[in-house]
This record gives C-alpha cells, sequence and structure tokens, in this order.
C-alpha cells in the first residue's frame, strides 16, 4: 500500500495518473497549497523540498519526493511502462529529465506570470511564454515520427501530459503543433488518466483541443 500526497496540479497528477495506469493500491492524502500544508513539519519529514507529490511505500518503508523520481520508483516496483531494451531505456530517462527541466519549471512560470499575474512583468510574460512555446514545438517534432515520446507509452508520457493539460492556462494554442494534439487526445481517452487527473477531487472534464 502506497500513501500518495498531493494536490489538483500537473506535477501531482503525474503520480495519480501512474498509480492508476499500474493498478497499485494508494491511498490518497490531500495537501492544501492554499493552506500551507505542504510547510508542515510533519509533511516536511516526508517531503524535505516542501513540495508535492510526495509517496510513503509501506511494503518497503520508502519515503520519496520529486515527481520524477517517483515515477522510476513505480515504474522499477511494478515492471511496467518504462522501456527495458537498453536504446529506448535511455531514450526515456533523456526524456524525463528533459520533462522535469523544461515542460515542468518552464511552463510553471507560464503560469505565474501569464496566468495569475499578468501585467506584473512584462518581460517574464514574454520570456516564458516564448520558451514554453518552443518547447511545445520541441515535443511536436519529437512525436511527428513515433505514436509516445519513446515509442511506447510510458511514465515520459506520463510526466509531460499533465503540463500540456494546462494548455488553456497558458494560452498556447495547442491545435499549432498537430502531432502533440494528436499525442494529448490519445492519452486524454485513457480511462486510467481520466481516473487520476480527478485525484486529489474532481476538477472537473480534461480540456480537450478545439473546445
Ligand atoms: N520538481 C518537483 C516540483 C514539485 C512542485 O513544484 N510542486 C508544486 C505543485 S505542482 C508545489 O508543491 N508547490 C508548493 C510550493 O511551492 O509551496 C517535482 O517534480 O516533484
Amino acid at each position: 500500500m502506497i500513501d500518495l500526497y498531493t494536490s489538483p496540479t500537473p506535477n501531482g497528477r503525474k503520480v495519480s495518473i501512474a498509480l492508476e495506469e499500474l493498478g497499485v493500491d494508494y491511498t490518497v492524502k490531500p495537501i492544501s497549497l492554499g493552506k500551507d500544508e505542504q510547510h508542515a513539519p510533519e509533511f516536511l519529514a516526508i517531503s524535505p523540498n516542501g513540495k508535492i507529490p510526495a509517496i510513503v511505500d509501506h511494503d518497503t518503508g520508502n519515503t520519496m519526493m520529486e515527481s520524477g523520481a517517483i515515477l522510476l520508483y513505480l515504474a522499477d516496483k511494478t515492471g511496467q511502462l518504462m522501456p527495458t531494451e537498453p536504446v529506448r531505456y535511455w531514450q526515456a530517462l533523456e526524456w524525463l529529465m528533459w520533462q522535469m527541466a523544461g515542460p515542468g519549471p518552464m511552463l510553471g512560470q507560464v503560469h505565474h506570470f501569464v496566468k495569475f499575474n499578468a501585467g506584473k512583468s512584462a518581460y517574464a510574460e514574454e520570456r516564458y511564454l516564448a520558451e514554453g512555446q518552443r518547447l511545445y514545438g520541441v515535443l511536436d517534432r519529437r512525436l511527428a515520427e513515433r505514436e509516445y515520446i519513446v515509442d511506447e507509452y510510458s511514465i515520459v508520457d506520463i510526466a509531460v501530459w499533465p503540463w500540456i493539460s494546462r494548455f488553456n492556462w497558458q494560452t498556447i494554442d495547442i491545435t499549432a503543433f498537430p502531432n502533440v494534439t494528436r499525442w494529448y487526445t490519445a492519452i486524454a481517452g485513457r480511462p486510467a488518466v481520466q481516473r487520476g487527473y480527478s485525484i486529489p477531487r474532481d476538477a472537473g472534464p480534461i480540456p480537450m483541443p478545439g473546445d
């Protein structure tokens, strides 16, 4: 049994979607970022960086923060959602690191400046929006010749997809990236993704291109 400490955000949804896809039993422990629960001493004991998501695996005693590490841990624990063939295995690590260093923090800044603090810094809005658009282009080119980011559906798609699901917040026209749109729509149709998207609470329907 795993405890998942999470909030309805892209980083949180990576782990709830992975747990749903893997069919692992878990208990949801909602953390209210608005109430600053991420800085409570009992949560910092599990997640020293004071951010969600985090897990406690009661089978092993492992306590983990950082969504990329958690996804790797779950794939390793279950033997699923990670390519085993060496070339693809390293490609998966490469693109997982790309997500953690690129779309995660950069689109996070787009949410901060463009969605929630519009008008406070034109420079930051332009800079992060341009970088966000560039990253959508990188993903679109990667998906031009393959169905999923490392060919087979994996934790890499699960790491990237929740960030793209905020395309409306980002004011990015997802339909200008046809391969991203095709990939996004296919993943949005997966029942496990729909269940994981609604953790820790129902957030309404998944945003769809063209809605
Ligand atoms: N690199 C971390 C980032 C985690 C992160 O930024 N979590 C956000 C929510 S998406 C958070 O907990 N924010 C609360 C805060 O910054 O106080 C990961 O991928 O797990």
